[in-house]
This record gives C-alpha cells, sequence and structure tokens, in this order.
C-alpha cells in the first residue's frame, strides 16, 4: 500500500514538471550585447564583505579585493568578462569583480542559466548563484541561498547547491556534482529549474541533481515546505580567489583568468486562463477556475496543500464540494488571492456580485482588475455556515479588453470566508429620455447652463427658455447622473 502510493506521487511530481517546463517563456535575459556593462541592473560589490557584513574575505577566508574598476568587470564583443589579477590592489593580493541585480531585477521560481567559460587554476572559485532580497526567515543561509553553479581549481567538477536550516552557524546545504570533463575549455550552458517543490541542475541540458522540498527547511519556518525558497531572489557572479574552498593560489597559477558570460536567461511559467481561454464578462466566473499559474504569480494561499483535496487536487488552493454543486474554493485566509484572466466585451457599468458563505463576521473582499482597485472592500457577513451561501453586491466600472481579476481577502476582522464565483452583470442605465424629454426636446447641456446661471442670477424663470420653469433641479441631477453613466 505504502509502495503502491509512493509510485502515484512520483507520478504527480513529473507530470506537473513536465507541464511547467511545456510552459516557459523567457521572462528576462541580460546578452551583454551593450558597450558596457549596464550598471542600471548589475551592481559591482566593492571590497573584502566587511562592509556588506561578511569580513574575513565574505566568509570564507576569500584573498581578492572586489574593485568596481572596468579592469575587472566589464563587457566586450557580446561577453561579460570578470577578470581576476595578481596585482596587489587596497592591500589584497588579488583584485577581482562581484556583480548582484539585487534591487533591480528578483524573481521568484524560474529556470535560470548562463552560457558560461570558466578560468583554471589553484584558487579559482567562480559561481553563479542567487540570494533572497529580503530575509523573512532570518539571517544567512535560514533565508537560502541558491548556487546555479560553482566549481574550483581545475574545473573538472561542476557543483550545485542550495544552503538553508538555521541562521550561521546552523546552516545546511545540499545539492550535487557532475564531472568528467574540463569545463574550463568551452563554454557550456549551467540551468537550475527552481519551482516551488523541486529545484533541477543540469549542465548543457543534462540534469545531474533533483531535490524536492522535503530535502530543505528554514528553522523559523517550519511548516512551510517551501521555505526558504518561496521568496524572491536575485542573481550573482562572481570570481573569488582562494579561500575555505578551492584553497589558496600556488605558483602554478597562471594570471590573469577570467570568468566569460555569454548571457543569463530567466525562463517562467506562463500565467494561463485555467480553461485556456479568458472569461467572457459580462458572464459568471466559477471561484476555482483561477488561472493556472505558480503561486505568487497566479495566486496565493496560506498553506501549499489543497485542505479540500477536490477538483485541482494538485493546487495549493484549497478546493471543495459546494452544496450548491460544483466546487468552491473554502479556507480563504486573510491575505489571500485569486486571480482570473477575464475579457470585458464592453466597457461600461456592470454589477459585481459574489456568493460567499462564512461562519466569522467582518471579513471583506476586493476585487482588482489589472491591478486596480474596482470594487472596494465589499463586507462578507457572517451567513450561519461555511456551506450557506448568500450573495454579496457592488456597483462597478470595468475598461474593455482583457484583463487580469484578482479577489482579495482583505482580512478584515480576520474573517475567513468561502466562495463559490462571482458574476459580472452589465447595468442597463436608461439615458433618461423619457424623463429627460421637454417641449424643447431632450435636456442638453445648454438647458444644464441656462438653469444654473439663472439660478444664480435674481430672477431664474427671466434667463430660461421659454417657456420658463419646465426645468429643476432634479432634471439637472437627472442630466448629470445620465452623462456621468455614459449617455450622450
Ligand atoms: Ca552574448
Ligand atoms: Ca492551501
Ligand atoms: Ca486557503
Ligand atoms: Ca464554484
Amino acid at each position: 500500500m505504502k509502495h503502491k502510493r509512493t509510485i502515484v506521487l512520483m507520478l504527480c511530481v513529473l507530470c506537473f514538471s513536465a507541464a511547467a517546463q511545456a510552459q516557459l517563456e523567457l521572462y528576462w535575459s541580460d546578452e551583454f550585447d551593450g558597450a558596457v556593462l549596464d550598471l542600471g541592473v548589475w551592481e559591482r560589490q566593492v571590497g573584502d564583505g566587511t562592509a556588506y557584513g561578511l569580513p574575513s574575505g565574505w566568509g570564507n577566508n576569500e584573498q581578492q579585493y572586489y574593485t568596481q574598476l572596468s579592469l575587472n568587470s566589464y563587457v566586450q564583443d557580446g561577453l561579460l568578462h570578470i577578470v581576476t589579477y595578481d596585482v596587489p590592489f587596497a592591500g589584497f593580493d588579488y583584485s577581482s569583480a562581484r556583480i548582484r541585480t539585487k534591487g533591480a531585477f528578483e524573481f521568484r521560481y524560474g529556470k535560470v542559466e548562463a552560457r558560461i567559460k570558466l578560468p583554471k587554476g589553484a584558487g579559482m572559485w567562480p559561481a553563479f548563484w542567487m540570494l533572497p532580497t529580503d530575509s523573512p526567515y532570518g539571517g544567512w543561509a535560514a533565508n537560502g541561498e541558491i548556487d546555479v553553479i560553482e566549481a574550483v581549481n581545475q574545473m573538472t567538477t561542476i557543483h550545485g547547491t542550495i544552503h538553508y536550516g538555521g541562521s550561521f552557524p546552523d546552516n545546511t546545504s545540499a545539492g550535487g556534482t557532475v564531472g568528467g570533463a574540463d569545463y574550463s575549455q568551452d563554454f557550456h550552458v549551467y540551468a537550475v529549474e527552481w519551482e516551488p517543490d523541486q529545484i533541477r541542475w543540469s549542465v548543457d541540458g543534462q540534469p545531474y541533481r533533483t531535490l524536492s522540498n522535503s530535502a530543505w527547511n528554514s528553522a523559523s519556518a517550519p511548516s512551510n515546505p517551501r521555505a526558504p525558497f518561496d521568496q524572491q531572489f536575485h542573481l550573482l557572479l562572481n570570481l573569488a580567489v582562494g579561500g575555505n574552498f578551492p584553497g589558496d593560489p600556488n605558483g602554478s597559477t597562471v594570471f590573469p583568468q577570467e570568468l566569460l558570460v555569454d548571457w543569463v536567461r530567466v525562463h517562467r511559467l506562463a500565467q494561463t486562463p485555467f480553461a485556456g481561454a479568458a472569461s467572457p464578462i459580462p458572464g459568471r466566473i466559477e471561484a476555482e477556475d483561477f488561472d493556472e499559474g505558480w503561486p505568487g504569480d497566479a495566486y496565493v494561499d496560506c498553506d501549499a496543500a489543497n485542505n479540500g483535496g477536490a477538483y485541482r487536487p494538485d493546487s495549493d488552493v484549497d478546493i471543495e464540494p459546494c452544496s450548491e454543486g460544483g466546487f468552491d474554493v473554502g479556507w480563504m485566509c486573510p491575505g489571500e488571492w485569486l486571480e482570473y484572466t477575464v475579457d470585458v466585451a464592453t466597457a461600461g457599468t456592470y454589477d459585481l456580485l459574489a456568493r460567499v458563505a462564512s461562519e466569522a463576521s467582518g471579513g471583506s473582499l476586493r476585487f482588482e482588475f489589472d491591478g486596480a482597485d474596482v470594487s472596494g472592500a465589499i463586507g462578507v457577513p457572517a451567513t450561519g455556515g461555511w456551506q450557506t451561501w448568500t450573495t454579496v453586491q457592488t456597483r462597478v466600472e470595468l475598461d474593455a479588453g482583457e484583463q487580469v481579476v484578482r479577489l482579495v481577502n482583505l482580512g478584515g476582522g480576520g474573517a475567513e470566508f468561502n466562495i463559490n464565483w462571482f458574476e459580472l452583470e452589465a447595468v442597463s442605465l436608461s439615458c433618461g429620455a423619457a424623463d429627460l424629454a421637454d417641449p424643447l426636446g431632450v435636456l442638453d447641456f445648454s438647458d444644464v447652463t441656462a438653469f444654473l446661471v439663472g439660478f444664480a442670477t435674481a430672477d431664474p424663470a427671466a434667463d430660461l427658455a421659454p417657456p420658463s420653469g419646465i426645468y429643476d433641479f432634479s432634471d439637472v441631477v437627472a442630466f448629470l447622473v445620465a452623462f456621468g453613466n455614459g449617455c450622450p
């Protein structure tokens, strides 16, 4: 029984991976084709690490000083060069460079790859790697580190590693190696496929190590199987010299040495509509038909399990059979959100209805269209049970065209709710021809102006078009409301 279950789980993992790979698309790249290194993207980190809280040679007894000189990091003929010289600099025997995208390019999940030619020689330690931008789980390495590639000395072994666990020195690591070639002789493509529940390393498209989320943890978030690798990370490239991993250079090391990078590319899973096409508006959208995509892109859910286990069992989002038929999204925690790709047929006014249930009072939800709050907070009352449904509604103004709707639990009162569906109904607004009709024809701006001018003078009746006295404030208000609703 246990054996059988293991096989099923393994098959699911394979299915998910295959599906994810199929929809990856190029998200970001630096081809290093410009005249110079793009310092709007890459920040040169300078010094021996002390300025970054990493004394003692960046925490590794490294022997180089990283400079901001273009001698040590530059772009030429389509390649990034990171060069180390054995010329004393700032009191250190070697100079080199370390660059990062922190603050300029950060992302969560994706296939990260670079085409790299490695340096060679005792004491060489090139790396292409990733660090988290924020540290919600604590200091290094409780907040994680993903090394796409490291190699040392003669460059015959490639290392792919993650660091995690507690804060130093209570951290640990896992990963793998591949060897058998001199990787300094040619360019190779080094890649990591970083997914919510799995990290895979490859060289030239040949996988050599796979880790699932049971292989890692973060001490400060033991119940989150994805921590610490569920945060935004940025990229780093550097060439260290000496230190704990390679040992120091010796008389056989030839200088200068350089790390060459042809390109760095990040591919990510495209967010796509659940049914493969945008949902039409006006229309009803089932809450459980949220978009396909990674957590943080298509949805955010409080925990990685589908607590309801229904409909989309591999999803984090908690889906259960609904007492009204079909399914609903339950366990909607404060802060959770779901996205839906929709196509609004016509710009205009819509009634927005949401079918909700909650045992708690004080909850509220909001709808955003392409990032704009269109609904404000819509209160969710206590309905008398988690499967006792009521409809809440508000009126919204929508633009036409394909958009992404985000349904957010605002968390007012900390209340959870369940949601079965939401619906947008076009509001048919009368332009008021009947109400505004008068012997002179339909009320227009010149009539309103005449009325307001007349009202502002001592003798309004005299200024109004004949026959006088046919308009009053209720006519003007009706006109302005109709005009505001898009009537001509
Ligand atoms: Ca290039
Ligand atoms: Ca969940
Ligand atoms: Ca949930
Ligand atoms: Ca439903």
